[in-house]
């Protein structure tokens, strides 16, 4: 079963995507993410002008093999570029495989662990009664997890808030400005999730995500505070490039962290997961190598009693969301998925096996994947160029983001 064509194809339906299609001799083709938002083409370029060559002949079945000829074959290796094409090979390969043995490629990886993957929504509102109403809309919805953000008073286009219930926050044209202070930020948040639990009882689950804001003694503050109100998480309470941070924050709270959607690599991982910094591991496959390699990185997880949590905002194409289900139903430390759906056009562009029902997800009984791009409506949405908005504080310093 040789690989006998490779196609990058970058589209643009509500929101830019870079897919590569990947084709055998015997006719199965095979779909990965490669989507890398606000770089896209530089993986596009990566995948046409460095990759596909090197694929053209090679035995498609052999996923670990190749998964390792172009890690270690770059000699540079990691990196966002590189792991984002590492890991639309390894799942388009994948898909071919569960294509060419008809089963769906959570069997392939081992089975069922679960009858379904619990997955946990978006809220957002500029006040803290808007937030509650918006809960209240996912709550009616048969969400169990709800993910809940609030505008930062004077604060115009706080991270993470929208005016529908669709939240996408990259922006077409040059990367926007936003505004930033976490001294403002630092006193709302425990009042939302104190009214969130008054208004829904204990049970539903309630996360936020800090998106990487806070010094660690300023989130190790933030922890403490939202104790009594017993989150789900607090995802990204402080940028991880320095791991050791962590240690601070968890001498001060017992609130669960999540951490690691911008990683690449287990090594990435690897500091939080074996000193238990952290409880929940964001990697997922488009921006953490591939099914092969997140597997890996759940392995080493598990381990240590972390759970996993794949990011899955509406940058993850529906490619990267099939490829998460799988992965979320069939690995046995799973935490819970993100789910933002996307937009009309995003699914005609990707027909799509994966259901919703009752809070939680499921990939569907398809072989393969479950999951189809129709390149002629494709062709019609072209790439355009967008960046997530930048964030400085009020006296104009970058903050991170
Ligand atoms: O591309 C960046 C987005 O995916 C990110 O801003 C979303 O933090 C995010 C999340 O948790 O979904
Ligand atoms: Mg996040």
């Amino acid at each position: 079963m040789r690989i006998s064509d490779g196609k990058v194809i970058t589209c643009s339906p509500g929101r830019n995507f870079v897919i590569l299609k990947l084709e055998t001799e015997d006719g199965v083709y095979g779909l990965g993410d490669a989507t890398v938002n606000g770089r896209e083409l530089a993986v596009a370029s990566y995948l046409n002008d460095h990759v596909i060559p090197l694929l053209i002949g090679r035995d498609a079945r052999r996923i670990e093999d190749i998964w390792q000829f172009l890690y270690k074959g770059a000699y540079w290796r990691r990196g966002p570029v590189t792991m984002a094409a590492i890991a639309a090979v390894d799942v388009a390969l994948w898909d071919i495989k569960g294509k060419s043995l008809d089963a769906p490629v959570y069997q392939l990886l081992g089975g069922a662990s679960r009858d379904a993957v619990m997955v946990y929504g978006h809220a957002s509102g500029e006040t803290i009664d808007e937030t509650i109403e918006s809960v209240g809309r996912y709550v009616e919805r048969g969400y169990r997890a709800v993910r809940a953000q609030c505008t930062v008073p004077g604060m115009a286009n706080t991270y993470g808030v929208t005016h529908g219930d669709a939240y996408e926050p990259a922006e077409r044209g040059l990367a926007p400005e936003t505004q930033w202070s976490s001294e403002r930020y630092l006193p709302i948040v425990p009042p939302l999730f104190e009214r969130l639990r008054a208004e829904f009882g204990s049970e539903l689950h309630l996360l936020h995500d800090v998106h990487h804001r806070l010094t660690p003694i300023e989130a190790a503050r933030l922890g403490r505070s939202l104790e009594p109100h017993h989150l789900f998480w607090l995802e990204d309470p402080t940028p991880a490039e320095n791991q050791e941070s962590f240690r601070l924050i968890r001498q001060h709270t017992t609130t669960p962290l999540a951490v690691g959607e911008v990683f690449n690599s287990i090594h990435d991982c690897r500091q939080l997961v074996q000193e238990q910094l952290i409880d929940y591991i964001r990697t997922t496959a488009v921006h953490a190598g591939g099914l092969s390699h997140l597997r890996k990185i759940a392995s080493l997880a598990e381990l240590y009693q972390v759970r996993t949590g794949c990011h899955g905002a509406t940058d993850l194409s529906p490619v990267c969301m099939a490829a998460a289900l799988h992965f979320d139903l069939s690995v046995h430390n799973f935490g819970i998925q993100e789910y933002m759906p996307h937009t009309a056009e995003t699914d005609r562009v990707f027909p799509h096996r994966y259901t919703f029902a009752a809070g939680s997800m499921h990939p569907g009984d398809a072989p393969g994947l479950g999951v189809d791009i129709d390149e002629a409506l494709a062709a019609t949405f072209p790439y355009q160029r967008a960046y997530l908005p930048i964030a400085r504080r009020q006296d104009g310093t970058m903050h991170d983001w």
